[in-house]
């Protein structure tokens, strides 16, 4: 299959290149070193240099014998966008252009206000050319489980029956963010939902949890293909932070009462969930909704998971609550549905011991470059 991957060069959209290239498909990767950039100027630094894109593709093909096309430029520019979609013609557009973090978007007027635009204007620039150039095309989205926030009621897979005063209707499952941009990925989803309507789009929107992990199969054996890792207070998801944390000695940063429960997986497990929803696209048009993780922890009882795993490589691993600086429930019911991805087939890896051992012993090679002023800032959300 031609699979055009936008955002190509993030922590997810890499490792799912090599993937879908190892499995044979002619993949292309799009992107505008966005998150490099918004790292270097808010002066946080992930856990190892990470080659460009095109270093990146060289070595895979130098490793793989595979190509993977390369095109760097914004999913802004409708010029650039339309150059690549027409000189690609994807069968298949996985989407992961997008400014990913919540406290980033929460931290200024002109970060919150690139978060919108670079997040909404990627995805409608998808769409336009989706729709011009590769009509056919399966849209694979990378929405998040935020959009739903927590509710005090089960949370179904996208979509909900309603019965009102008699009569009854399926909608999209009501949507309350904690940041904007998970308010972005709501918005995405609504311009999705619309456009499948207006121009019978084929789309998958996958609602992920925090992800965490370092190493995927492709890249087992050469860290330069590792993934961009951050676990700075923008851009690194809980668990990733914990177990560098753990590894430099700086106290697990549970905040407030630690209460606050969410999806996780392994990022081994994101890019089955890609595959599997590639391998197997909607029949008609639709927009398919699926909530991806694995498992549901609160923040202490991630906390106290990194405590004992740093315990047996002998890590005397310090949990300390700080003020919470974000504008969240820290005590709340949750209980999200997840079978559509695994009546796909997926297989989940749970979170073990030993799954965050090997991750404390990878980073323990990189100790040397954590840079403990980035850990936590306190990025206020009011
Ligand atoms: N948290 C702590 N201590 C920390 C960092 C986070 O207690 O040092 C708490 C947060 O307050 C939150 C939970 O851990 O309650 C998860 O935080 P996170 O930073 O791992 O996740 P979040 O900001 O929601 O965003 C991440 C990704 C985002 C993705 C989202 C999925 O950055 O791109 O969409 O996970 S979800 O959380 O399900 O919306």
């Amino acid at each position: 299959m031609r699979v055009l991957i936008l955002g190509g060069d993030g922590y997810l959209g890499w490792p799912t290149a090599m993937q879908l290239s190892a499995l044979g498909h002619e993949v292309t990767v799009v992107d505008n070193y966005l998150r490099r950039n918004i790292c270097r100027e808010m002066d946080v630094r992930p856990l190892f240099e990470v080659p460009s894109l095109d270093e990146r593709a060289a070595i895979w093909k130098e490793k793989s014998g595979k190509d993977v096309k390369v095109y760097i430029g914004d999913l802004m520019d409708w010029s650039f966008t339309a150059e690549v979609f027409e000189k690609t013609r994807p069968e298949a557009v996985i989407h992961y252009a997008e400014q990913p973090s919540a406290p980033y978007s929460m931290a200024s007027r002109r970060a919150a206000t690139l978060t919108l635009k670079n997040n909404l204007e990627a995805t409608a620039n998808a769409i336009f050319a989706v729709r011009e150039f590769a009509r056919d095309a399966h849209i694979v989205k990378i929405g998040t489980m935020g959009e739903y926030g927590t509710p005090n009621i089960d949370i179904e897979e996208g979509w909900i029956d309603i019965e009102h005063k008699g009569r009854s209707q399926k909608f999209l499952y009501p949507r309350q963010a904690s940041s904007l941009y998970h308010t972005t990925k709501i918005m995405d989803t609504d311009m999705l939902w619309f456009y499948v309507r207006m121009w019978g789009l084929k789309v998958t929107d996958l609602m992920q949890g925090p992800v965490y992990g370092l190493i995927t199969d492709e890249s087992q054996d050469d860290e330069r293909l590792f993934p961009f890792f951050n676990y700075d207070e923008l851009f690194g998801t809980v668990l990733n932070r914990f177990i560098v944390q753990a590894v430099v000695g700086y106290p697990l940063t549970v905040y407030g009462s630690g209460g606050q429960t969410r999806g996780y997986l392994n990022i081994k497990d994101t890019l089955n969930c890609v595959r599997l929803s590639l391998e197997n696209p909607p029949e008609k048009p639709d927009l398919r909704i699926f909530n991806q993780f694995t498992e549901t922890f609160s923040v202490n009882e991630l906390a106290e998971k990194v405590q004992r795993a740093g315990k047996t490589l002998g890590l005397d691993v310090e949990v300390k609550s700080v003020p919470n600086p974000r504008k969240e429930a820290e005590e709340h019911y949750y209980n999200p549905a997840h079978t559509g991805l695994l009546d796909l087939g997926l297989e989940p890896k749970f979170l073990t011991d030993d799954v965050m051992a090997k991750m404390m012993e990878v980073v323990m090679k990189h100790k040397h470059n954590i840079y403990r002023d980035s850990i936590f800032r306190g990025v206020k959300w009011d």
